[in-house]
């Protein structure tokens, strides 16, 4: 049944010592190519072996606070050759060992959108958040990740570090650089606590843009914590080549939604506060476990 499918507050090594730097395996830069056939879900999960509920836990030692993490990925695959799904298994080809080398305890969720509506990036994250904690009310760090970005380096670390974080710094597409000052895209990070105090994410971004500057300022402006921008040697990432989704089309309210934050009288009311994850409505569709990660399907409630 959607919602209660996991019990999984694991206590399984809950008196081995805590994994510290010296268990991190890391093996540095990182060899990323796109140009093979990815393994089915199917395959990662024989290979990287996840239990029945996709969670993937270190062996030999107890994850410390803040490194027990959910990420988050929003989606939606309405290609006929299934474009988006194919980034998905590229992704978690390679991140699933990269996150299990880092001793983290940590769950995929894949928060899938209905079609028929325009795609809600933002709203999909704020449900993934949801549904992770309903499922494992000691997630601590939450990373939301969109899923054609794959780390080149494994030395940038997962676990939250008490800062809202920015991951996505250099990435190839854009000549490793950062393409504008405020950027919080791509893929970003907050702990449990920071989430909560900006509400989350907007529910209002439909269409492309706009969700992700908005993020920017309900942390930086409306909240007062300081973005950290992981370093660039190691947040490097491929971004795998594709067009833009039909169902995501540009969304032509984005400015002034952003713009918002331009006028004094609005923070005074902190209207962030009136939109996010209090205010937060949707219907799973279906919520299964799909071999390596928890995959559910969302009604967003598009009605505008
Ligand atoms: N996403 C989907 N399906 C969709 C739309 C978006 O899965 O139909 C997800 C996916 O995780 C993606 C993220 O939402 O990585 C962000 O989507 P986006 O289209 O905003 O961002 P992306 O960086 O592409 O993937 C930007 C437009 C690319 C146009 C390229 C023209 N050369």
């Amino acid at each position: 049944m959607p919602g209660d499918v996991f019990n999984t507050t694991s206590t399984a090594l809950e008196s081995a010592e805590f994994c510290l730097d010296e268990h991190i395996e890391y093996q540095g830069k990182l060899n990323i190519s796109f140009n093979h056939l990815p393994l089915s879900f199917e395959e990662i999960a024989k290979r990287e072996g996840p239990d029945e509920t996709g969670l993937f836990e270190p062996k030999t030692c107890t994850p410390p606070k803040n490194s027990r993490v959910a990420i988050i990925i929003p989606f939606r695959d309405e290609t006929k050759a299934l474009i988006r799904t194919r980034h998905l298994q590229y992704l978690l080809e390679h991140m699933i060992s990269v996150l299990k080398r880092q001793q983290l305890h940590f769950r995929f969720y894949i928060i899938n959108q209905i079609s028929g509506s325009p795609f809600n990036r933002a709203k999909l994250l704020n449900v993934g958040y949801k549904e992770a904690i309903k499922d494992d009310p000691t997630m601590d760090c939450f990373v939301f990740h969109d899923v054609d970005l794959v780390l080149e380096d494994d030395r940038c670390l997962y676990s939250c570090d008490g800062n809202p974080n920015h991951y996505s710094v250099a990435i190839d597409k854009f000549r490793y650089r950062i393409p504008y000052k405020k950027i919080f895209g791509g893929i970003v990070q907050l702990d449990r606590k920071m989430f909560k105090a900006v509400n989350g994410f907007s529910n209002e971004f439909w269409g492309w843009g706009g969700e992700d500057d908005d993020m920017y300022r309900r942390v930086v402006m409306g909240e007062n914590f300081k973005i950290h921008r992981k370093p660039p040697e190691f947040a490097r990432y491929k971004m795998i080549e594709h067009k833009r989704d039909s169902g995501n089309r540009k969304n032509l309210e984005r400015r002034p939604m952003v713009n918002r934050w331009n006028f004094k009288a609005l923070i005074e009311k902190r209207f962030w506060q009136l939109d996010g994850l209090n205010s937060l409505e949707y219907n799973v569709v279906a919520k299964e476990v799909n071999h390596c990660f928890v995959n559910v399907t969302v009604d967003l409630l598009y009605d505008i």
